[in-house]
């Protein structure tokens, strides 16, 4: 470790180089660029108690198992205190922890118990909007003289020629429906991007920002965590001239607003202020970064020098196959496109002091194997590692979510409406049973939208053994959601020491990941697309060395052969195999994957 950094110092100040802005010759080592994270979803992971909902001391029971995966950092979903409308992200209270996860006592020992075992912890931070709970919210609401009146976006109603009450904008929420809600008591309409009980907060005003500051970030940051994971980074400012978006939609009243919403003016100065909050310690932070097609506004955010986030969550590839802005509206996606998007950021990144993230999982998705790859029987194990290896071997802090590690697949075409619990979900398929008056056809394929890229996959309980509730909750008579039926093939306990297995081979990827890290974490990203079926990439050192991924993303066998224009690449460099044995040089199997690493 001690090698690498030294020798790039020495390189990085090479009289011969001129650093252009953004511009740098290698990526500057940190502790965080070289961190796998492990997402945790808290209702989901493990239940300590049997009351069917995952907590706190269910994490803490858990933390040597992800040591032993590899973990560096772990991530935990929102465990304020939350009425639970969005799971979490509606906060009423930043200080305080949600009853049925624990207490404040049970954080406090989960973050020194991580700690004690060498990892560090980072938190959710949910401050664009706070749950209409929150006592900021009951006061702002309370009248229009309130002195946090102002802490939220009230405005008036508008009417039409014939009397009629109207939202002040056209804004369509992110979860459907109008961003205004009707306060009766004050006469007026707030907004909410989200949910009704999600009301954004004004970050215009500065003693919002400042108890923002202080309740969400610095409380948390004083009892030792390493850092955020801020949701929704880009959303704080927004247009505060309050005008109508494009009409896109006749059909529907509401418009698509992202636009107005998303990156405002003053985002930058709001970002900055939470940075010199941050900047007090030795944290980091990965922020989602929704809404942003254009590179250099995504610069903006990552570029070392501009001093904001550390890296963000471009949703590129994840929204493969959704319509922009409506998610649950499917089309087609080809491997090529998948390519595409999933080395995007790593083309845009490359000699530049931006960091990028590698994922393709978290609360929010799918699962990737059903969604990307295969999920049938005879190919989900192989198509895992694959996407294992991939990840594994690219620029960025990779980020790995529950579930992923062994493989879980999204719930079948067969499972009810009724299995869906996220809001998301909810609202779609009722929108969709108003609108048809309950057409069968079109609920049909509403379900099958939800069957692919409902949030819900990524909630359900964590797969441990083969017991009852598939070891998430021992004795509990009902999780909060159901269990997939696969839990029995697919469980840690059976991969725990299995050498074909997922799981066995995510910890040789990530010990593979840190022990060539100047290859897979900062080398020099190349793509090198020839064949419609693989992904195929080179990752330069500074020392002349490469590496060398290839990988079969279709379920036939494939004829290939190293890149000629790598001479040095050798079939005797392979250094990874999503194959145990068998390994024929000239072809690739359905799903294999290999790494070679010259000499
Ligand atoms: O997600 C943000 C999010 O879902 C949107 O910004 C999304 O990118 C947009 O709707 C475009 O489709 C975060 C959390 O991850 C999510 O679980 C929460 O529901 C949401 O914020 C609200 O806090
Ligand atoms: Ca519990």
């Amino acid at each position: 470790m001690l090698a690498v950094h030294t020798r790039l110092n020495q390189q990085r100040f090479t009289p011969d180089f001129t650093i252009m802005p953004h511009q740098v010759r290698y990526h500057e080592p940190r502790w965080w660029k070289e961190s796998v994270v492990y997402e945790i979803y808290v209702s989901s992971f493990k239940d300590s108690n049997n009351d069917g909902i995952g907590d706190i001391p269910g994490i803490i029971s858990k933390l040597n198992y992800l040591r032993d995966l590899g973990v560096d950092i772990i991530w935990v979903s929102p465990h304020y205190k939350s009425p639970q409308v969005d799971m979490g992200y509606d906060i009423s209270d930043y200080q305080k922890i949600h009853g049925p996860y624990g207490s404040m006592k049970d954080v406090d020992t989960l973050i020194e118990r991580t700690h004690a075992l060498g990892m560090k912890i980072i938190f959710d931070l949910v401050i664009n909007h706070s749950s209409d709970l929150h006592p900021w919210f009951k006061e702002s609401r309370s009248s229009v003289d309130s002195p946090k009146r102002d802490w939220y976006i009230w405005r008036p109603a508008r009417y039409d020629a014939a009397g009629k009450r109207h939202p002040p904008t056209n804004w369509r929420s992110n979860f459907g429906g109008p961003t205004w809600s009707w306060d009766e008591k004050t006469q007026q309409y707030y907004v909410h991007i989200y949910a009704p009980e999600q009301p954004d907060l004004n970050w215009e005003n500065p003693d919002c920002r400042r108890a923002l500051y202080d309740t969400a970030i610095r409380f948390w940051l004083d009892k030792g965590i390493d850092g955020f994971r801020v949701d929704t980074v880009n959303r704080y400012s927004k247009r505060v001239d309050f005008v109508d978006a494009p009409i896109t939609d006749t059909a529907d009243e509401t418009q698509l607003a992202f636009q107005n919403f998303t990156n405002g003016p003053r985002i930058h100065e709001y970002i900055s202020e939470i940075r010199a909050v941050l900047d007090e310690y030795d944290v980091f932070t990965v922020g989602e970064l929704p809404n942003t097609p254009d590179e250099s506004d995504v610069m903006r955010f990552i570029s070392a020098q501009e001093k904001q986030v550390d890296m963000v969550f471009n949703f590129d590839t994840v929204y493969l196959g959704q319509t922009p802005g409506d998610r649950f509206r499917l089309q087609n996606f080809t491997k090529k496109d998948f390519k595409r998007e999933l080395t995007k950021w790593q083309d845009v990144i490359r000699d530049t002091d931006a960091w990028a993230t590698v994922f393709l999982e978290n609360h929010d998705q799918g699962r990737s194997v059903s969604r990307f790859l295969s999920d049938d029987p005879a190919h989900r194990t192989q198509a895992a590692k694959v996407l294992a290896m991939v990840l594994g071997t690219m620029t960025g802090t990779l980020f790995l979510y529950q579930g992923q590690e062994i493989g879980i697949v999204n719930a079948p075409p067969s499972y009810p409406v009724e299995e869906y619990k996220c809001i998301r979900s909810v609202n779609h398929y009722n929108k969709i049973r108003r609108q048809t008056g309950g057409d069968p056809t079109a609920l049909e394929e509403a379900l099958d939208a939800l069957q692919k890229v409902a949030r819900d996959h990524a909630r359900v309980p964590m797969q441990w053994d083969d017991s009852a509730n598939a070891g998430f909750c021992a004795a509990c008579v009902t999780p909060w959601m159901r269990v997939l039926d696969t839990y029995r093939e697919i469980n840690v306990a059976s991969q725990i020491g299995n050498k074909g297995s997922v799981l066995e081979f995510w910890k040789a990827v990530i010990r593979f990941r840190k022990r060539y890290k100047d290859l897979a974490i900062y080398g020099r990203f190349q793509l090198i697309d020839e064949h419609e079926d693989l992904l195929t990439f080179i990752k330069e050192g500074t020392d002349g060395k490469v590496l060398f991924t290839v990988a079969n993303l279709s379920d036939q066998p494939q004829r290939w052969s190293l890149p000629s224009s790598y001479p040095m690449l050798k079939p005797s460099n392979l250094a990874l195999s999503t194959r145990s044995q068998g390994v024929d040089h000239f072809s690739l199997a359905a799903f294999e994957g290999r790494v070679y690493v010259s000499v």
